[in-house]
């Protein structure tokens, strides 16, 4: 029996890590593997056919390195006697150095001298009760390191697994993880928050001009590059990841639970953020790389865009007609349709007028957004300037390299090494290079920003194709030849053939692989620029630093708007990169309008919240593709919780803004009025992320860690703390199975509109004609305004109170104001308002307490008009008010209580007047005795319901 027992015990454990042993792939190319050619590699052929991806070629046991000496921090490492790489020579040393930030620890592995990303990040530190400590381990003279979690013993990083190469152009390190429960990397489509480690999936990052694909599981690189990643351990402790490498990357997820990392060029630079809450480690990694820009107070507005407008006539008739429908609206935006033949800072035909339709726009509060694309053509006036004023373009490293069939087409360019390649424009487009050290490309930018606002008076800027995408490289017959809205223009050609070390290198990454090989004319290059390009007059190889070209673009960018406008107002961007987010906000791309892609959108602006982009939405209806009345529906209703609410449709499709159908006009305008009303809490949450580091939009384990059932609801998030929505993201459903974690919730929707909703799973109603699942919980105050149909009106409308009180009878709340459009240079100078509130059930009524604790002047501030109190045990005694011990009246006409509901609501025109006093102090009483009634008596019930003080 005993040794049954023991057996039993044996086996399992057996079977357990045989399941959690990852292997490395030694053939991720897409063809080519078979035994031989395995085998020639010096790795094991082993078919595996149990459905997990496990790759068939794999290396020996035994890569990596080992310690050859350590001096302080610093180890030195050798590339042992085990097997080779296939991709390159082995670098035959290398360091590991290590260093503190703060409580962040820093792990550097490669050579000095390598290229290393030429980011800023303010590398500031937010404060942390956790430590991290590095460990190394060298069992079978393998060199490993751990990276320990003090206060738990926990091993968050442990590259014991082995597997370390270091190439010039191939590096891999591998570690085994303390949990499966990662978020992040990107920018890719995850069909659920959680990471899948059930099985081998490799996931590609490197920018590109890529629509996502939310119909099947696909690991395909989108936009933008994110090696970030968090993960909470066993105890609900959460801690971040950051790998500053911008090459074109991937990373796999294999059993373990583990990853294996692989880039092809730089170093290897890793930050450890201790958290311990995912929101701290979320803190910890802003402050770091620097914490989002606060977006213009209009820029949370919602905006109608499409692509495809005939003319400024449509734009209007579409805005109008959302109007009329009584929707909020705030932005309009305008995309390529308005340029002149797609050129930058140009006004196409169909456009007269719309210089004075801006203007009518901003008389009625209304905001302007256009679209810019990096590329400029190469034979007008902007490309001009440029040159004239020294700025440069990413470039051929030398002449002779120049395509001279295109080159030559062009008096401007003629005598420059400035690849040329397709997009847009008719002609040929130079790709600015925002790298520029000397700052004359970002100047000249901003100068042609400067100069087109004064003829339309753009309020915001959207940079599109800034992967940078380029169209038809390397391909003889690109698809605009068959395009009639596209000059033949001959295609860029990269030097592809041989072997250039750029182009061609020896391990091309999934990005590469995902579009087949070279045979099928997928290269690096492929939807851009030549890898071999140069930028910062030859100082960086494009093959380094092309994902971070949308980062540039949207750095310098900001500068353009501050400067064209003299205002903060906001900047997308499509592709993005670690810190992109202090300088634009992002969309999610060129989603489909399909259910699959709703859904999916939830996820990507929770992602984006970690990645420190929360100025994050999605196109929402669906941008490829013909919509339907009830996908757009529901879009508009979820879209509404998104900081960036964009509807957005592209070329041909039919229209779809919520004006179309009644439905939809009359959900969009009930979710955008909600919307409106929160908005002071929205603003206050950006202005905590871009004061502080924090997110907007986050995953409900965020604030409930240590409660598993939150793991990987990517349906449901938070706004901020205090606010939970639950989007309908399935078709044809009435209803949300939703999840509220152990606490106080209250509903903020249609269905049993403030009362308290029991924890754990339940199933609301949600028809279309009612407001989405929302929550709100216990100890929470949020400030609202009376909304209305623009934020520009909304803000001069009394401002609100809704208090949900906690089990004690408490909540606390805060308010961030200032005049929304003012550039934030510092905080600390920066001239804003801030009222923190807090509220009290005593034993003898209530007591709210505002304190003034941050002084602006000259800033509109309406008065606190309205207080909504959940949860309040006592009918007041209305004429029990005072403010700072002085008697106020209270509008008793207006106010009410219900002893049923228990539901407090007061509202009274003036009642504070939020600057009076440094702290002001509402206090009342109950009423004195309470009124026994019959509630089988329907007429005394509704009395109580509505009962007011007089009443009794
Ligand atoms: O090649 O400007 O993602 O939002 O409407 C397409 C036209 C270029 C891609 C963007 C999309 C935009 C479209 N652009």
């Amino acid at each position: 029996m005993g040794k049954l027992q023991l057996l039993c015990i044996f086996l399992i454990s057996i079977g357990l890590s045989f399941q959690a042993s990852p292997v490395f792939d030694c053939f991720p190319e897409p063809n080519g593997a078979s035994q031989v050619s395995c085998e020639a590699r010096g790795c094991t052929w082993q078919p595996d056919s149990s459905n997990k991806n496990v790759p068939w070629c794999i290396f020996k046991d035994g890569v990596g390195y080992s310690l050859d000496s350590q001096s302080g921090s610093t180890y030195t490492l050798r590339k042992n006697n085990g097997p080779k790489n296939p991709w390159g020579s082995d670098a035959l040393e290398i360091k590991v150095t290590t260093k503190s930030i703060g409580n962040i620890l820093n792990v550097h592995i490669g050579q000095a001298g390598r290229y290393e990303p030429p980011v800023d990040f303010p590398k500031d530190v937010a404060s942390s009760s956790e430590t991290l400590s590095f460990k190394t381990d060298t069992t079978n003279g393998l060199f490993s390191f751990q990276i320990v979690r003090d206060s738990s013993y926990r091993k968050l990083f442990d590259t014991s697994l082995g597997g370390l190469i270091f190439s010039d152009k191939f590096i891999q390190l591998a570690t085994y993880l303390p949990s499966s429960n990662m978020y992040g990397w990107g920018e890719n489509t995850h069909q659920s928050l959680k990471h899948d480690f059930s099985k081998y999936l490799t996931w590609a990052m490197f920018a590109r001009d890529q629509p996502p694909n939310s119909g099947s599981l696909d690991t395909v690189n989108l936009y933008g590059v994110h090696p970030y990643y968090m993960i909470v351990e066993p105890d609900g402790k959460a801690h971040g990841v950051l790998i500053v490498n911008s090459n074109a990357q991937e990373v796999t997820t294999a059993p373990g639970p583990s990853i294996i990392y692989r880039t092809i060029g730089g170093n290897l630079d890793i930050y450890f953020f201790p958290g311990p809450t995912p929101e701290q480690v979320t803190q910890q990694y802003l402050k770091f790389i620097g914490t989002p820009f606060l977006p213009a107070y209009w820029a949370l507005g919602y905006q109608l865009s499409r692509y495809g407008y005939t003319g400024l006539d449509e734009m209007k008739t579409r805005i109008q007609a959302v109007k009329d429908a009584g929707i909020p609206i705030d932005i309009g935006v305008a995309d390529i349709d308005y340029m002149q033949r797609y050129k930058d800072f140009t006004t196409g035909d169909n456009w007269a007028g719309f210089s004075d339709y801006v203007n009518q726009m901003h008389a009625s509060g209304m905001k302007l957004i256009l679209i810019f694309d990096p590329a400029v053509e190469a034979d007008y006036d902007s490309f001009q300037r440029a040159l004239s004023a020294n700025a440069k373009f990413i470039e051929w490293e030398s002449s002779s390299q120049v395509q001279r069939d295109i080159q030559n087409l062009y008096p401007m360019a003629k005598d420059t090494k400035i690849m040329l390649g397709v997009v847009w424009p008719d002609k040929h487009v130079g790709f600015p290079d925002f790298l520029d050290s000397t700052g004359n490309t970002q100047k000249w930018w901003a100068s042609e920003f400067v100069r087109y606002q004064k003829e339309i008076g753009f309020d915001g800027i959207w940079i599109d194709m800034n992967e940078p995408s380029n169209f038809g490289t390397n391909d003889a017959h690109p698809w605009y030849f068959d395009s009639d809205d596209h000059p033949n223009d001959a295609p860029l050609f990269c030097p592809t053939n041989g072997s250039n070390e750029w182009e061609m290198p020896p391990y091309k990454t999934r990005a590469v692989w995902k579009f087949g090989d070279a045979s099928n004319n997928a290269f690096l290059a492929s939807n851009t620029l030549c890898m071999l390009g140069v930028q910062d007059n030859g100082a960086q190889r494009f093959y380094n630093v092309k994902n971070l070209y949308g980062w540039s673009e949207a750095k310098a960018t900001q500068q353009a708007l501050f400067q064209s406008t003299g205002k903060r107002g906001a900047v997308v961007s499509r592709s993005t990169y670690p810190s992109s987010g202090k300088y634009a906000g992002h969309w999610l791309g060129d989603n489909t309008a399909r259910w699959e892609d709703l859904r999916t959108s939830v996820i990507g602006a929770q992602e984006f919240n970690l990645f420190g982009i929360p100025y994050v939405g999605s196109d929402v209806c669906g941008f490829i593709g013909t919509t339907t009345e009830e996908l757009c529906l529901r879009w508009q209703q979820m879209g509404a919780f998104h900081s960036f609410f964009r509807n957005h449709n592209t070329i041909g499709a039919p229209a779809q803004d919520p004006a179309i159908w009644p439905t939809v006009a009359a959900a969009t305008k009930q979710a955008n009025l909600f919307r409106y009303q929160y908005l002071p809490y929205l603003f206050s949450l950006h202005f905590t992320a871009s004061k502080d580091g924090a997110t907007v939009i986050r995953p409900l384990f965020f604030e409930f860690p240590t409660d598993e059932e939150t793991y990987d609801l990517g349906y449901q998030f938070m706004w901020g703390s205090s606010i939970l929505v639950a989007p309908v993201v399935y078709q044809n459903t009435n209803s949300v199975h939703v999840y509220l974690p152990t606490d106080v919730w209250y509903s903020l929707f249609d269905y049993k509109y403030g009362s308290l909703i029991s924890p754990g799973f339940t199933t609301v109603s949600a028809p279309t004609t009612s407001r989405i699942p929302v929550f709100v919980r216990g100890m929470s105050i949020i400030p609202r305004q009376t909304p209305t149909i623009t934020t520009t009106a909304t803000r001069l409308n009394p401002f609100e109170l809704l208090i949900a009180p906690c089990e004690m009878g408490r909540g606390k709340g805060v308010l961030y104001w200032d005049d929304g459009e003012t550039i934030v240079n510092s905080f600390n100078t920066h001239n804003y308002h801030q009222f923190d509130f807090l509220f009290n059930t005593t034993t003898t009524g209530g007591r709210l307490t505002i304190t003034h604790s941050r002084k602006a002047s000259n800033i509109n501030l309406p008065t606190l008009d309205i207080i909504e109190i959940f949860n309040f045990p006592n009918a007041p005694d209305f004429k029990s008010f005072t403010i700072n011990n002085i008697k106020t009246n209270i509008n008793v006409q207006t106010s009410t209580y219900s002893g049923v509901t228990k539901r407090l609501y007061i509202q009274t025109t003036g009642l504070i007047n939020l600057t009076s006093a440094d702290t002001i102090i509402l206090e009342w009483s109950n009423a004195a005795k309470a009124v026994k009634v019959d509630l089988s008596n329907p007429e005394k019930l509704a009395a109580l319901e509505n009962n007011k003080y007089e009443l009794f």
